[in-house]
């Protein structure tokens, strides 16, 4: 009888700190052994390949609920199937509130909703809506059953939250002992400054990047990171596009707050010319923030070697270009105000970055590891059971053909949406194969898993984000119900 159920055998294992040669021996879904020569029932052979952890996206939009009766295009059963092409085997999706409701009925229907997946999966709770009973009632009681982090918005209608409530969003979750996550982008800023466009007759998606430059970015960051100071409460801002807004993190960091910082894959190969296609095609790099300049994609790179932002999500919201219900809700000829924001990158995330990082010389493989499994991980409650591999974490893996060229077309991404913002990108690396749960679900590109095999993943306390203790003037405003 065989010791393991399945040896990832031959391959180079690159985890967070370290890579060397190993096998990987897996038992009931864990790993149970990583060393030489190991016999297994089932062996997938990994010669001249790296053995990494598999891809965590602690931010993507799945089958979620939108303002007006609309739901993202992309479900639970198709997003699983795109993350397993691309080597990801975990995800943080979310739960959003809308105005005037609760949030304990909606994350019920989230639930419901991500029974299908093939990838395990938790929630990020959105509050749009910071009412007395929200804050009072609702959010303790979400957090107590595992989703132990909220999302706000300080932009976009109807999500968007004023000052005081983000203070009392930021309150609730530090006496629940919540992690929370900030779109950092000014509200007002970006209304009158669309308006100026429109008035001006501006109003194609190239305007988009216009109507949001860097510094409505940095002043809201800097902002959100003021005020969760003020509540001595740990934030992460999602998707930084520029060094610029990084500055302000590395300051919050140097100055010793707990501020973390996550960028996306797309701000690392588009730009905003991308949306000054003709027509419109240029809808289809639309997405909030804004992609930068060229020059902005050495600076990020820069970041992410300081160590600054720590963290590269996909931020998936994937919208159909052709089709009524996506890019084109509202017509392909309105104003880009009208036109919804995101653009879909599950599959895309590990390819790209090893592409650019580890195959253009800008990264190693560990610092690949640690931006892509190991540190989304640790950062929302995940880790050890998820982002490394070592005996009794879960065996979840991607396979890595460091040789192998690609040239990305929407066909390659699996997904439910029908196009791809990096048609066309050549690419060296591929994930030619993804472990999940200790079966091999994806084997050069053929995907292989049940609806339902995905587990929801309850999030207990930790100490990474854990309030540190400093209070202006030693008070602690949070502890009143207010
Ligand atoms: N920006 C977000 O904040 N969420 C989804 C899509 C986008 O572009
Ligand atoms: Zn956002
Ligand atoms: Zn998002």
């Amino acid at each position: 009888m065989s010791d393991f159920d399945l040896v990832v055998r031959g391959g180079t294992v690159v985890t967070a700190a370290d890579m060397f040669r190993a096998d990987v021996g897996i038992r009931g879904g864990r790993i149970a052994a990583v060393g030489e020569a190991l016999d297994g029932a089932e062996t997938l052979d990994a010669g001249g390949m790296l053995v990494m952890p598999g891809g965590v996206d602690t931010h993507c939009h799945i089958e979620q609920l939108q303002p007006g009766g609309l739901a993202d295009e992309e479900t639970f059963e198709t997003g699983s199937v795109s993350c397993l092409a691309g080597g990801t085997t975990t995800v943080i999706t979310f739960s959003t509130q809308f105005k005037g409701h609760g949030i304990r009925d909606t994350l019920a229907e989230y639930h419901r909703r991500a029974r299908k997946a093939m990838v395990d999966y938790s929630f990020h709770q959105i509050i749009t809506d910071a009412s007395d009973d929200v804050i009072f009632n609702q959010i303790p009681e979400v957090v107590a059953s595992g989703v132990r982090s909220l999302k706000v918005f300080l932009t976009y209608d109807p999500l968007h939250l004023d000052d005081r409530s983000y203070l009392r969003v930021l309150a609730a979750a530090r006496r629940t002992g919540a992690f929370v996550t900030v779109h950092c982008e000014n509200y007002e800023a970006i209304g009158w400054r669309s308006a100026a466009l429109l008035a001006a007759g501006n109003t194609g998606p190239k305007y988009h990047a216009w109507s949001r430059p860097r510094i409505i970015e940095r002043e809201a960051t800097h902002r959100a990171i003021a005020l969760a100071e003020l509540v001595d409460q740990p934030i992460q801002v999602f998707h930084v596009s520029c060094a610029e807004v990084a500055e302000e993190i590395a300051r919050a960091q140097a100055r010793g707050l707990k501020v973390w910082g996550e960028t996306c894959t797309q701000y690392f190969v588009l730009t905003q010319q991308h949306m000054d296609r003709p027509g419109f095609e240029g809808a289809k790099f639309m997405c909030s923030p804004s992609p930068r300049g060229e020059e902005d994609h050495a600076r990020l790179w820069d970041v992410i070697r300081r160590g600054t932002l720590d963290i590269v999500s996909s931020d998936h919201s994937g919208w159909c270009y052709g089709g009524p219900r996506g890019k084109r809700v509202h017509g392909d000829n309105v104003p880009f105000t009208q036109i919804p924001n995101g653009v879909p990158g599950l599959a895309a995330r590990l390819p790209v970055m090893f592409s650019e990082g580890v195959s253009k010389g800008r990264i190693d493989p560990t610092l690949f590891v640690r931006l892509t499994a190991t540190n989304p991980a640790k950062l929302f409650g995940l880790y050890p059971q998820k982002g490394t591999i070592a005996p009794g974490t879960d065996a979840d893996l991607v396979i890595m053909d460091p040789k192998k060229r690609v040239t990305i077309t929407n066909a390659h991404m699996q997904q439910g949406i029908d196009y791809t913002p990096y048609e066309g990108l050549d690419v060296t690396g591929w994930p030619v194969a993804t472990v999940k749960g200790g079966r091999v679900v994806m084997r050069d590109g053929k995907v292989q898993a049940e609806p339902g095999t995905g587990r929801f993943l309850p999030r207990g306390p930790y100490d990474m984000i854990k309030p540190l203790g400093v209070l202006a003037d030693g008070f602690d405003a949070a502890a009143q119900l207010v």
